[in-house]
């Protein structure tokens, strides 16, 4: 498997992967302490088949429908998210007014997915208390060629202006195998102490923004001597995660386009980031 983030090689050996637990065996949800203790203990939780994985096609469905002609694959269906290998000039820059995606997080079939009581009330269990799910729901689309990922850092970076108090919910719109730009976790990485992984963040694609912590997945592996941990990401599964973990995401190589949704929940009585009380735009600097 030829794997990379933001166009750095990283080698798919088992010195660099490893596989993330499943913590199928606690759905459903009849223990919160259990399922507490393994987020506390793994830094996360993956839920494979938590949603239904008809709905989940559904949504990616409506999503890639919105794109003009020309920009899904010929004889796909909007649903399989089929990159035809060209944008058409006339969709905006990504995620910023006018694009798909901006006005999609706005819509009612966005809302009604992420509002799927099966995720509020993870959370509560979770948070051990009535959970708000925070207004900037973020949809993540890539596709082959651009060599653009997510880069290594912890949530609590970019929300360290409210409560700490966050669980994190990363779902996969469509089948996501790492290639296809699957998220990856690095192992016990929500236990290092902040000043061990500071000086990677002087290693970046991006000096003017000090809040990721390193584009280059190899580095970061081999600095913090831990595995990057994957899973092959089917529709209605999901990730759940700390806001203290290190996680990052692969280039999407493949024709399936990579789609995802990430949202956050606090507990109702905890003061949130006041940048994340408004709906997602990607051009909104949070
Ligand atoms: O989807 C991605 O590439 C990044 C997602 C993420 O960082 C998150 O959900 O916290």
């Amino acid at each position: 498997m030829d794997l990379s983030s933001n166009g750095v090689p990283i080698p798919f050996t088992p010195e660099l992967f490893g596989p993330l637990r499943s913590s199928a065996d606690l759905l459903p949800p009849r223990d919160p302490l259990a399922l507490r203790e393994r987020l506390h203990a793994d830094g996360y939780l993956f839920l494979p088949g938590l949603l239904d994985r008809a709905e989940v096609l559904a949504l990616r469905g409506r999503y890639f429908s919105l794109f003009p002609p020309g920009f899904l694959a010929p004889g796909t269906a909007p649903e399989e998210g089929v990159y035809s290998g060209r944008t058409p000039k006339d969709v905006p820059e990504y995620g910023v007014a006018g694009h798909p995606a901006y006005e999609f997080v706005r819509s009612a079939p966005f809302d009604r997915f992420v509002g799927n009581p099966v995720l509020g009330e993870l959370a509560a269990h979770l948070l051990d208390f009535k959970a708000e799910m925070l207004p900037r729901r973020i949809l993540r689309h890539f596709h082959r060629g651009t060599r653009r990922a997510s880069r290594a850092h912890v949530d609590l970076d970019y929300m360290d202006e409210g409560s700490p108090r966050v669980v994190t919910m990363w779902t996969p719109v469509g089948d996501c195998p790492p290639p296809t730009g699957g998220l990856v976790y690095l192992e016990g990485s929500h236990r290092l102490p902040p000043e061990e992984y500071e000086p990677l963040r002087d290693t970046t694609d991006r000096p003017a923004d000090r809040r990721q912590i390193c584009h280059d997945l190899e580095l970061t592996a081999r600095t913090l001597g831990r595995r990057w941990l994957y899973a092959d990401f089917a529709a209605g599964d999901v990730m759940v995660h700390l806001p203290r973990v290190i996680h990052a995401s692969l280039d999407t190589t493949t024709d399936a386009m990579r789609l995802s949704v990430d949202t956050r929940f606090v507990r109702s009585d905890d003061t949130p980031d006041p940048r994340w009380l408004k709906p997602w735009s990607a051009d909104d600097g949070a």
